[in-house]
């Protein structure tokens, strides 16, 4: 709606955070794809999820003190691990090594720090062979999709209000996975994509998009769910977005989404330049940091988020 809208094209600035087990391999967050892990092996990684550095305030106050309004959290990656208490998948954090509920602490930090709420969840989870090859495992594809939108209810439900809702990994049925190319995937070519395997009618985006409505009216929804989208979003482009629907350019701080060490990080000119070239153009800058395994947001990360506030409280 008009008020929901407004916040938003306010907002200019918000901060997005990919961080999950993956966090604890240091290789980003496509790492369980990329290097083609075992998937058993890869849960067994929830056992040593500690996070003890873990701190949702310490992280919603280097977003303020940058001058951001929002925040972004991966409540779940492409890996299917949640962040969150999940009655529809027992792989999340309440049964990792650190038995808290990470959203719920998230949401918490937000709030007391006078920042919009955002979850990101992926409806894509790389464990479930359906999604690569749903005319093989349809049987699988549908539990995925069920498993969707339990959680979106979930995260709709229990965590009171939430204002912004950013999914991604919609993409349904690649094809399978091409071994031998640079990307591990290939796409099917749209005249073979059967009306079945298209995004909406395979999560019944409409449908869904309504139940969320229902239970957060004021929700903002980004176009990644099979549907045009209350917001567009931008990814690693500053360039115009041609939409007149509100929009956000989405980018990495230091490189990667999830946390990769020594990473080269943006210089405060770069980001300058960057948050003015989208603002101008009515977008919001949504700039990712990928915090360690441990918790912990990167100094030099923290420093330079708060050399922008610096520079926002002077020249903004
Ligand atoms: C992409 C994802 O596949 C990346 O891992 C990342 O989350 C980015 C924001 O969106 O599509």
């Amino acid at each position: 709606d008009e008020s929901s809208m407004q916040w938003f094209r306010d907002a200019k600035f918000g901060m997005f955070i990919h961080w999950g087990l993956y966090s604890m391999l240091g290789k980003g967050e496509w790492v369980l794809f990329s290097e083609r892990l075992n998937v058993k092996e890869y849960e067994k990684l929830s056992e040593e999820f500690a996070a003890c550095r873990f701190d949702a305030r310490a992280w919603a106050r280097a977003a303020k003190d940058a001058g951001m309004k929002y925040m972004v959290l991966t409540t779940r990656h492409h890996d299917g691990f949640c962040l969150f208490d999940s009655r529809s998948s027992s792989f999340n954090a309440m049964n990792s090594a650190a038995h808290r509920d990470f959203v719920k602490e998230y949401v918490e930090a937000c709030r007391e720090e006078g920042l919009k709420v955002g979850f990101y969840y992926s409806p894509l989870d790389w464990r479930f062979p359906g999604y690569f090859f749903p005319d093989l495992y349809w049987e699988n594809a549908l539990e995925l999709k069920k498993q969707c939108h339990d959680q979106l209810m979930e995260l709709m439900t229990n965590y009171g209000k939430i204002d912004l809702l950013w999914f991604d990994g919609e993409w349904l049925a690649l094809g399978g996975i091409d071994w031998s190319s640079e990307q591990g995937w290939f796409r099917r070519p749209e005249w073979a994509v059967s009306e079945y395997m298209k995004v909406n009618y395979f999560w019944e985006s409409e449908k869904i998009i309504n139940e969320i409505r229902r239970l957060q009216p004021d929700i903002m929804i980004n176009n990644r769910f099979g549907w045009e989208g209350d917001f567009h979003v931008r990814e690693r482009r500053i360039d115009d977005i041609r939409t007149d629907k509100p929009w956000d350019s989405n980018d990495c701080i230091a490189d990667s989404w999830g946390y990769i060490p020594g990473r080269p990080v943006l210089s405060l000119r770069e980001l300058v330049h960057n948050l003015i070239s989208i603002v101008v153009r009515d977008g919001n800058y949504l700039l990712n940091v990928g915090p360690t395994g441990d918790g912990d947001m990167e100094p030099e990360q923290v420093e330079r988020l708060r050399q922008l506030g610096d520079w926002l409280q002077k020249y903004g």
